[in-house]
């Protein structure tokens, strides 16, 4: 299943929340994306550099768990960050 959004919004504190309902309030098709488990195995969503991929994730694409820096680069794709290649493989599930 596929799903297609105009806005993505990361983290759902009170700036994420008011940012996400006011996209929806002007029509935009939303998600807001504040914490995601894995009831088979809840340890594999550990983020240790909060990042916002998990540990798991990250080692298995060859990306640092201990580094906050490397969400933001395209170690995985030249056109996409590596938080967005994440994004895309979960809302993709
Ligand atoms: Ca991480
Ligand atoms: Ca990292």
């Amino acid at each position: 299943m596929s799903k297609q959004f105009d806005v993505i919004v990361i983290g759902g504190g009170p700036g994420g929340y008011i940012g996400a309902i006011r996209a929806a309030q002007l029509g935009f098709n939303v998600a807001c994306i504040d914490e995601w488990v894995n009831d088979t195995n809840p340890q594999s969503n550990a983020d240790t550099d909060t990042d916002g991929m998990p540990d798991d994730w990250e080692k298995k694409n060859k990306l640092n768990p201990m580094d906050v820096s490397d969400h933001a680069l395209n170690t995985l794709d030249k056109d996409y960050t590596n938080i967005e290649i994440y994004l895309n493989q979960i809302i993709d599930k």
